[in-house]
């Protein structure tokens, strides 16, 4: 990018603040206030916090003159989304005892705490750490949690796949000894110059940097959505490489025409052993060519499109040294899980626990924290949590079944794969009331809009058909809404973009449909879409092509295509 245009505020903090530690430690023995300075908030998010407020408590904490209610977002890193029984346990009793009582599980298979005051970050975090679990670039300028496909069902080839996800995810991993020095009473440098980051080098990346491998035939990871993804090449039931694509992301901004959601390009193929080479190199192109001067513009997806997927590969193979082979053939059937139990090829079980908008916690109806904290307990296995925002009891051996069943049953669990398939496929970001950038309800609302639709589903007898359905907050897309069949993206307190024909394996992006729709008009508008469906559709079609054929939206396949397409479409109501 031009080397003229000023580079971005954040490149200057960042530049500053000695490899990340500016003054956070000063900033949480401040008892004046329950915040950081602004500086520091940005910095924090390279440690895997954010610094929030309450939200529904603004307008009485206004009204009393009162400092809003800060508080601290923690997201704590799981590489390909597995914990042990003790880190449920541990996560558990860290969110009852600093946190608000609840774990939201999230679409990148991690753990998020909400409600963190200042003041108890530092033992929290310290807590989460003597786990053997850590929060450190879960957030920030970097490389973040990398996502791995939880898939029991092939169990040879996911200890490889993971392994390879762990290894992509400790390679990437800041060398700053900032996170140890602040959060875990780390000796402290002495000189600037100790410290070093041969990978990200002082001033990191330009943005964000997300990492996928999926195992097809399930993306339930959603590659396209992600700057660098790996798509596992199994070939008579031995892992002979990865197809590697490159440039997915989600986030826009409402009536800015220069930010738009993009599929990644799948560019070529590498061998198992290559992997973590690739993963590096890609970053480094990123580091290097990546815009630092617009964080509109600075992430990869910007810098594969505006250079082109060609462009990319062929510096990728410089800096890798060698040449990728050319891309092998796959095939996605959808992005979703499968929920309820599966026995593997070795005998274990497995189930998958549907957990609504990936909160975990109890209500008066339905006490699932307490009943995973009691499974826990006695679960010799592990918890895999999926970029679905559900989580998989995973490993039963033959002999547990019948206990875990037994709890499951006690506290309600046992049927939640006998939801409705639409709720099953939904996805809701955090949204309201702590995600600062939050238009319109996400997560408290989606399952009232699923409930509205559920009746027009039992009418056509749609109960058992898999559609995505997610909704975000907003434009920025942490719920993948562009890549569903159904996306609901909010624009203002109770309005959404309604968005149509995304594909069922998330390989193709949605359309816009309405733009501004009141809440309350959701129902009238899509029911006699689905309606339509249940009558008209081929065999086996889904829903997202459903709607392409019979023209409600036109196809779009790549994201600067996004925009052209909404002008092309008559949108009012
Ligand atoms: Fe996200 C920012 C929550 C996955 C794109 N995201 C945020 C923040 C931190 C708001 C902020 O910056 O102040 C949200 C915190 C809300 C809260 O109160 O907890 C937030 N994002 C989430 C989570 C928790 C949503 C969820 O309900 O599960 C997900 C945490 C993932 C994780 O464990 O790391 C989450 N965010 C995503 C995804 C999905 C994915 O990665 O597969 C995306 C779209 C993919 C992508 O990156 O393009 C996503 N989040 C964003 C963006 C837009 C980035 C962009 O390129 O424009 C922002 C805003 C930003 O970075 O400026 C954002
Ligand atoms: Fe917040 Fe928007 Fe992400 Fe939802 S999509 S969590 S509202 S940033």
């Amino acid at each position: 990018m031009s080397d003229q245009k000023q580079l971005s505020a954040n490149e200057g903090i960042k530049t500053r603040s000695n490899y990340l530690r500016g003054t956070i430690a000063e900033g949480l023995a401040d008892l004046s206030t329950g915040s950081l300075s602004e500086d520091d908030q940005q910095l924090i998010k390279f440690h895997g916090s954010y610094q929030q407020d309450d939200r529904d408590l603004r307008p009485d904490r206004r009204k009393h003159r009162l400092e809003k209610a800060y508080s601290f977002m923690l997201r704590i890193r799981v590489p390909g989304g597995i914990a042990s029984s003790h880190q449920w346990l541990e996560t558990d009793r860290i969110a009852e005892v600093y946190a608000n009582g609840t774990i939201k599980l999230t679409t990148r298979q991690a753990f998020q705490l909400h409600g963190i005051i200042k003041t108890n970050l530092k033992r929290t975090i310290k807590e989460i750490n003597d786990t053997a679990m850590d929060t450190i670039a879960a957030c920030g300028d970097v490389n973040r949690n990398v996502m791995c496909n939880p898939n029991p069902f092939l169990s040879s080839i996911h200890a490889e796949v993971l392994k390879a996800a762990q290894d992509i995810s400790t390679h990437l991993t800041p060398n700053t000894r900032a996170y140890h020095e602040i959060w875990l009473d780390g000796e402290k440098i002495k000189t600037s110059e100790e410290d070093e980051e041969p990978i990200y080098g002082k001033t990191y990346l330009p943005r964000k940097f997300k990492i996928t491998i999926a195992v097809p035939p399930s993306n339930d990871v959603d590659i396209f959505a992600n700057c660098l993804s790996f798509i596992a090449i199994v070939e008579n039931s031995k892992l002979v490489g990865y197809n590697v694509a490159v440039g997915g992301g989600m986030g826009m901004t409402h009536g800015n025409e220069a930010t738009f959601p993009r599929l990644a390009d799948v560019v070529g193929f590498c061998t198992p052993a290559q992997v973590v080479d690739v993963a590096e190199k890609v970053v480094l192109v990123q580091r290097d060519f990546g815009d630092r001067t617009d964080r509109k513009h600075s992430r990869l997806k910007y810098t594969v499109n505006d250079r082109g997927a060609d462009w990319f590969l062929a510096e990728l193979n410089k800096y890798l040294g060698y040449t990728l082979q050319p891309v092998r053939p796959y095939v996605f059937k959808d992005n979703g899980d499968r929920f309820g139990w599966i026995e593997d090829e070795k005998g274990n079980f497995h189930y998958t626990l549907f957990v609504e908008g990936g909160r975990v916690l109890d209500t008066d109806a339905y006490a699932m924290r307490t009943g995973l904290r009691e499974i826990a307990k006695i679960h010799e296995g592990d918890f895999r949590l999926t970029a679905n925002q559900n989580v998989i009891i995973a490993n039963i051996s033959p002999k547990k079944r019948a206990a875990i069943e037994t709890l499951l049953t006690k506290y309600g669990m046992a049927k939640s794969h006998e939801r409705s398939a639409l709720r099953l496929s939904s996805i809701a970001c955090v949204s309201l009331p702590t995600c600062g950038l939050a238009l319109a309800e996400a997560e408290r609302y989606l399952p009232d809009v699923i409930t509205d639709l559920e009746t027009t589903l039992e009418e056509v007898g749609l109960r058992h058909d898999a559609i995505t359905i997610r909704m975000t907050g907003c434009p920025n897309g942490c719920g993948r809404p562009f890549i569903s069949e159904i996306g609901f993206v909010g624009r203002g307190p109770d309005r959404y973009n309604v968005y149509l024909g995304g594909g069922h394996a998330g390989e193709r992006l949605s359309k816009l449909y309405r733009q501004d729709l009141p809440s309350s008009e959701i129902k009238s508008l899509l029911s006699p879409i689905l309606s339509h469906y249940a009558k008209e559709r081929n065999t086996g079609e889904h829903f997202g092509d459903f709607v392409i054929r019979s023209g409600y939206v036109t196809a779009t396949t790549q994201g600067n295509d996004f925009h052209m397409n909404i002008k092309n479409e008559a949108l009012s109501a």
